[in-house]
């Protein structure tokens, strides 16, 4: 049997998990559970890093002793996880024994076989980075990620001969192109062997500065560093070097990490492995970071993405679906509430939600629920199940390259395939027509594909998945499915059995009227929990609290876009004052400016004026929903600018 191991890095405990962890941990689940459905054993860790200076300093900050609080933090990771729906088989800590007696035994491997040395070592050390820095690589003395001016500490270290294995590094990565993916990286690392010598690696800290951390078995006043502590929980958790595990997994091993610690898994790392005599991982994937509005996310710019708010906000399979579709795996991408609205409503709200919704609902309309047997066949049948056979395909191809977009765009395909298959064969005209033979064909096609879509969703949406199946009347169980079979079998759904009579697992989501700014530029807190799901009806007004609202008819007069924000447009209005009023409304995604001249809407005139991206907003610009679309309220036919509307 094909196995596959795939690991996600182990985080540091010095801050609560953000949008960047649960990216990485979310694809490392959808990998573990997408090979899974390929038939593979899987074994997916996970975990968290917890020696080193930082956290000393972290712990210090909190009042805490390092282990007091590092249980805290670590605790915190553990917990998020299952609420993520992560279903990784293992949590490593590097304060585990577990995983101290490898470091240690794997130290000692490497120092008998004479490739660590004690030697003397200067350098200009980082705090926040922990690792020394050359004269060349500092930025006007500042260190080039904190802009601190590091510490210039002498002192006397153990060292590995990294250098040794440079040539056979370069080497094993010519021979093997896809030791490192996307290529962008592995060129990366080349270039960085090609660079220049490559030095040796201190990998010790004397205890007279720090405590905190796993002691040589060779010198007890000496602590190893944090590279070489915390790359080895890979192997730890397979039980190396006599476990099953370690026999079985580590053969398919596939780290998963961000361009931010490329350097140590593809350089440092093989080159330990090949010193303890350790076959070197398989793959190396790396992907790129998420920003916020194009910058890093950073607790004092006050822009962290927190995961759960995210999911409380979203749901969880609609943030998982946005995070695997959006970003195209290796690049960089932005976070933003706004593309992750859209793509809720468009792909999930609007395509697979309504295909559910539409299908099972004639299902019920046309054949009580029960699912037909297929009858009279026609061309655009077979048609669409070539449609779903491409589409699959190339899920499970770009799925199984990281290519997680692309292969969800794949996927898409059939979706909207599908719907406007519902278009075409048109079942409402069959059923008038009592047609009924063609008609069973027509249902029965959409609910197997539905079922085939529902299947492959499992790695990016499970629970979801799990509901569609179980809509369908299916209850799933991931080893009896198999992505490569469904390529060819059709006709697993049974004729006969019932389906549910409705499904809404994905509503649509208003997008936010903009919020203000405050002073200091920064939406506030609570701000992102504004998001609410549709809510259907409300409670009763008073007559008095209705005109409390001025309501006027506006003409509008002039129309520009807003200089910083793509959905919003600057609408200034005739509202019978002496000055246009200006209203900034989001609506440019529906409406282009020359398209508003001219028209008359109405406008909420005594809201609160108030600056939305630092521009004045006075009053609203009611409109209304129509399917995807957005009509403006207007007069039936031309009145003076300014009437009150009542
Ligand atoms: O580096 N976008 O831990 P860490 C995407 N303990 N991913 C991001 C991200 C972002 N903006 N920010 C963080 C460490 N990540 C070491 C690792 S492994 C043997 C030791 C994710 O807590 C991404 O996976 O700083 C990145 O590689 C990792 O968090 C760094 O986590």
């Amino acid at each position: 049997m094909e196995r596959f191991y795939i690991t996600t890095p182990i985080f540091y405990v010095n801050a609560k998990p953000h949008l960047g962890h649960a990216y990485t941990t979310i694809v490392a689940d959808s990998l573990s559970r997408f090979h899974r459905l390929m038939g593979e054993e899987t074994f997916f860790l996970t975990g968290t890093d917890e020696h080193g200076d930082k956290i000393v300093q972290a712990a210090e900050s909190h009042g805490q002793s390092p282990q007091e609080y590092v249980d805290i933090i670590s605790k915190l990771f553990r917990d998020l996880w299952p609420s993520m729906n992560i279903s990784n088989n293992d949590f490593i800590r590097t304060t585990e024994p577990r995983h101290i007696e490898v470091v240690q035994s794997i130290l000692q491997k490497v120092y008998d076989s004479g490739d660590i040395y004690f030697g003397e070592y200067g350098g200009h050390y980082c705090f926040g980075c922990e690792r020394f820095y050359t004269e060349k690589e500092l930025v006007d003395g500042l260190c080039p990620d904190h802009q601190t001016k590091p510490e210039y500490i002498a002192e006397k270290n153990y060292f590995f001969k990294m250098s040794k294995y440079k040539d056979w590094l370069r080497d094993h990565i010519n021979k093997n192109p896809d030791f490192i993916r996307p290529e962008q990286y592995r060129n990366e690392v080349l270039g960085l062997l090609d660079s220049g010598d490559l030095e040796d690696l201190c990998i010790s800290r004397p205890k007279l500065r720090l405590t905190w951390g796993i002691e040589l078995p060779f010198d007890k006043d000496y602590v190893t560093y944090v590279w070489f502590d915390a790359l080895i929980n890979y192997l730890a958790a397979l039980d190396y070097p006599n476990g099953e595990k370690f026999k079985e997994f580590w053969p398919s091993a596939n780290h998963l990490i961000a361009k931010d610690i490329l350097k140590p898994h593809a350089i440092f790392w093989p080159t330990m492995l090949k010193a303890a005599g350790i076959e070197p991982y398989k793959h190396l994937n790396v992907h790129g970071y998420w920003l916020v509005k194009d910058t890093k996310m950073s607790k004092s710019i006050g822009n962290v993405i927190e995961p759960l708010a995210m999911k409380d906000s979203y749901g969880l399979d609609a943030f998982r679906y946005f995070l695997l579709r959006e970003m195209s795996f290796g690049q960089d991408s932005s976070f933003s509430e706004d593309a992750l609205i859209g793509r809720l409503n468009a792909d999930l709200a609007n395509d697979l939600g309504n295909l559910f919704s539409r299908t099972l609902s004639m299902t019920h309309k046309y054949f009580e629920g029960v699912v037909p047997r297929p009858d009279v066949e026609d061309i655009i049948d077979a048609e669409i199940k070539k449609l779903g056979q491409d589409a699959m395909k190339s899920f499970q191809s770009f799925y199984g390259e990281l290519k997680f977009s692309r292969g969800l765009e794949g996927l898409w395909e059939l979706v909207r395939g599908l719907n406007k298959y519902i278009d075409s064969t048109a079942p409402w005209t069959l059923y008038k027509n009592e047609d009924m033979a063609r008609l069973s064909t027509v249902i029965y096609v959409l609910l197997e594909n539905m079922r085939k879509i529902a299947v492959h969703l499992w790695p990016v949406m499970p629970e979801s998945s799990e509901k569609m199946l179980e809509q369908l009347g299916i209850n799933f169980d991931p080893e009896k499915f198999n992505l490569p079979k469904e390529l060819d079998v059709w006709g697993l759904l049974e004729s006969g059995d019932t389906v549910a009579k409705s499904s809404n697992l994905f509503p649509r989501v208003e997008m936010p009227e903009p919020k203000p700014e405050t002073q200091n530029g920064k939406n506030g807190k609570n701000e992102k929990k504004s998001m609410k799901q549709k809510t259907e009806s409300g409670g009763t007004i008073e007559f008095e609290d209705f005109q409390k609202l001025d309501m006027r008819i506006g003409t509008v007069k002039e129309v520009e876009k807003h200089p910083d924000a793509d959905r919003l447009l600057l609408i200034r209005v005739d509202t019978g004052e002496d000055e246009l009023r200006q209203v900034v409304s989001g609506i440019a995604d529906h409406f282009a400016p020359d398209d508003l001249i001219g028209k008359q809407v109405v406008v909420v005139a005594n809201l609160k004026p108030r600056k939305l991206r630092k521009q004045l907003s006075q009053g609203m610009i009611l409109a209304v929903k129509s399917g995807d679309g957005l009509q403006l309220l207007t007069p039936s036919g031309d009145v003076d600018s300014g009437s009150k509307v009542s």
